[in-house]
């Protein structure tokens, strides 16, 4: 017998959406970790905060996952992998093609969507289209304790709307270039002392051994992944090979797992 389906009705795919975002947008306003950005060294991290059983949000002001990976170099469609940082993208089933020694090349539409579909599998959540626009802080002792959301259209439009503030254990500033959450820091709370100064010209080895080196805690609650850690640092920018981003975005998840366990937060 055909089975038979009903018509939707119009309200009905109001209500839903509506409801279920606002289910969303309740259950992650406290959660443990804040990841600012769905580019690589975000997805990355997200990948393993939330296999490791932290509730992990992560707010990307786009609407689309991927970050700096979808332009590729020069918009061409592949981008480079070296060695170790290749076994994190095989461990999500991205495909990569040998091109020298240590060194891999993949499509960029392989890797946002594999690195993407990692991050929801393991139980993160992430939400298109909000930008971060500030920071929630404490004093004595001074320190970070969530992220202040907008959607990325009212941010645009130069309207007056107040955001709205989400609570959590870490924010991680995986926005790149720009570190916009860094730079948030620096001119609202300067009893931080955080300076951003930008990155240096490319020298592509020094960058990517730099930016894992560098990864980690900025201040009680406040971390730094990815090319913002270069632009925190003022260490090389490195161009399309993407190892550095991946294994900046593993070290950090490494480094706030600990940190949450370590208070017996977990
Ligand atoms: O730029 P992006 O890919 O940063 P990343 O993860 O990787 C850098 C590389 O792509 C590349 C490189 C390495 O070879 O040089 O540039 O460090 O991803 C950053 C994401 O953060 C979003 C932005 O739209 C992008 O998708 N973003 C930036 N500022 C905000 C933000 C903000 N204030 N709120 C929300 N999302």
């Amino acid at each position: 017998m055909k089975e038979e389906i009903k018509p939707v009705d119009e309200t009905f795919i109001t209500r839903a959406i509506i409801k279920k975002a606002a289910d969303d947008w309740i259950e992650f306003s406290e959660c443990d970790v804040i990841v600012v950005g769905a580019g690589p060294a975000g997805l990355t991290a997200s990948i393993y905060l939330a296999k490791s059983g932290l509730k992990t949000l992560v707010l990307e002001r786009r609407l689309s996952f991927g970050g700096g990976i979808g332009g590729g170099g020069m918009s061409l469609h592949k981008l480079v992998i070296e060695r170790p940082a290749d076994d994190i993208l095989k461990e999500f089933g991205c495909r990569l093609e040998p091109v020298g020694d240590n060194v891999y090349v993949t499509d960029t539409a392989a890797m946002m969507a594999k690195l993407a579909a990692g991050a929801i599998d393991a139980g993160a959540k992430i939400i298109l289209g909000v930008v971060v626009d500030d920071l929630i802080f404490r004093s004595s002792p001074l320190k970070i304790v969530g992220a202040v959301v907008q959607w990325t259209s009212v941010s645009m439009s130069g309207l007056h709307v107040d955001p709205l503030p989400i609570k959590s254990k870490a924010v991680i500033d995986c926005t790149g270039h720009d570190a916009e959450v860094l730079a948030v820091a620096s001119r609202k709370i300067p009893e931080l002392n955080i300076m951003v100064p930008g990155e240096k010209s490319m020298w592509v080895d020094l960058a990517e051994k730099l930016i894992v080196e560098n990864t980690g805690e900025v201040c009680p609650g406040l971390y730094v992944a990815g090319m913002a850690v270069a632009s925190l640092h003022q260490t090389p920018r490195m161009g399309p090979i993407f190892g550095g981003m991946l294994l900046s975005g593993k070290k950090v998840a490494e480094l706030v797992i600990e940190k949450i366990k370590s208070r017996g937060n977990l």
